[in-house]
């Protein structure tokens, strides 16, 4: 083969790697809000459908901290243990750490997960109903 010939198929094999990447992997930004003075706490949106590989990217608007917690009710055990395993730097069980800052970001990466509703909450502002759903198809 020419030294041509293997650029070529170095650049072909490199836009399949680039195009799976971009192609495979949505990223769903999810909003964090609150307000103290209207008693109004929640995500926007607050239904996220998603799939294995997908990015949520959860975002302090305002109201922090928040923190982003899965309900276990009813939940899978192999479910919970890939949801634990997904969320960087959980406090406990299918808890994230506390997002104290505006503008602050927490990430979670989809791992496999039986079709189905996952509820998830923010343990700060559970007692103002601030929850959400991930659906996966
Ligand atoms: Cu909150």
């Amino acid at each position: 083969m020419t030294t041509r010939g293997r650029v070529s198929v170095l650049v072909g094999f490199l836009a399949v790697v680039v195009a799976g990447q971009l192609g495979g992997q949505t990223i769903h930004d999810v909003e964090l809000r609150g307000d103290l003075a209207k008693g109004d706490y929640g995500f926007s949106p607050a239904e996220i459908s998603a799939r294995r590989g997908d990015v949520l990217r959860f975002r302090v608007l305002s109201g922090a901290p928040h923190s982003i917690a899965f309900d276990s009710t009813g939940m899978p055990r192999a479910a919970k243990a890939a949801l634990n395993r997904a969320m960087p730097g959980r406090v406990s069980q299918l808890r994230g750490p506390l997002l104290v800052k505006e503008g602050e970001t927490y990430r979670i990466v989809i791992p496999r997960l039986p079709s189905g509703s996952y509820r998830f909450y923010c343990l700060t502002h559970q007692v103002y109903e601030a929850a959400g759903t991930l659906v996966i198809p």
